[in-house]
């Protein structure tokens, strides 16, 4: 098995952090390497690739990497004031989920798909926290392809150190319990990363009845 970091307990499928505020699990090789080669190029050539703007001082910036969000039709999320339906599940996407459901013991509605190009493309600090997630939601988090860092840093706390975790192809990362409301994560650019990324996020949205 891959070496993991030393926040982590290692096992022989699952690594579990011990880590203050917060509930991780890792599974190195959640999926086979077949399935994991497979799922990435299915979704480099399938999916349709959104670029995303967000203003920034009045002038509309390219966010630094490709996305969209899949999901049931009735996993609505609002993001600026606006109401977003999801794409309905391409079968690969369903496929995963599947498997996603079976390792983490979760179901879930929805999945934000992230497409980071090469090592220039990240997402900055934030946490999975918008209000239809619900409280002390649990993300599951399948990484294929590049392998690149996901950092964590305590929101509060500033004498607990960040914590960083290599996010490796076919691999699954966790949070649940306290993660979202007490930490902040990241995947930095890593400018000697010169291939191609998916990072695809599952998250169980509330259903309004
Ligand atoms: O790419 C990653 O590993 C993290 C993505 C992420 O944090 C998100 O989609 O909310
Ligand atoms: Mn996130």
């Amino acid at each position: 098995m891959r070496k993991s970091l030393d926040l982590f307990d290692q096992k022989e499928e699952l690594v579990v952090a011990k880590l203050t505020d917060a509930q991780l699990h890792y599974f190195p090789n959640a999926i086979s390497t077949y399935d994991a080669d497979n799922f990435l190029s299915v979704c480099l050539k399938e999916l349709p690739w959104r670029q995303d703007t967000i203003r920034i001082a009045g002038k509309q910036i390219p966010v630094p990497r490709l996305q969209n969000w899949y999901g049931d039709a009735q996993a609505q999320y609002s993001y600026s004031g606006i109401r977003l339906k999801p794409l309905p599940w391409p079968d690969a996407l369903l496929a995963i989920k599947r498997q996603v459901e079976s390792i983490s013991q979760h179901n879930f509605n929805s999945v934000l798909a992230n497409y980071y190009r090469d090592g220039n493309d990240s997402v900055d600090w934030h946490s999975d926290d918008e209000p239809e997630l619900g409280e002390q939601p649990v993300i599951a988090s399948l990484s294929l392809g590049a392998t690149r860092t996901f950092t964590l840093k305590h929101r509060y706390d500033k004498t607990i150190a960040q914590q960083k975790i290599q996010l490796h192809h076919g691999s699954l990362l966790v949070m649940s319990g306290h993660t979202q409301s007490h930490w902040l994560h990241r995947v930095a650019k890593e400018k000697h990363v010169d291939t191609a990324r998916i990072n695809l996020t599952f998250r169980q949205i509330k259903v309004n009845e």
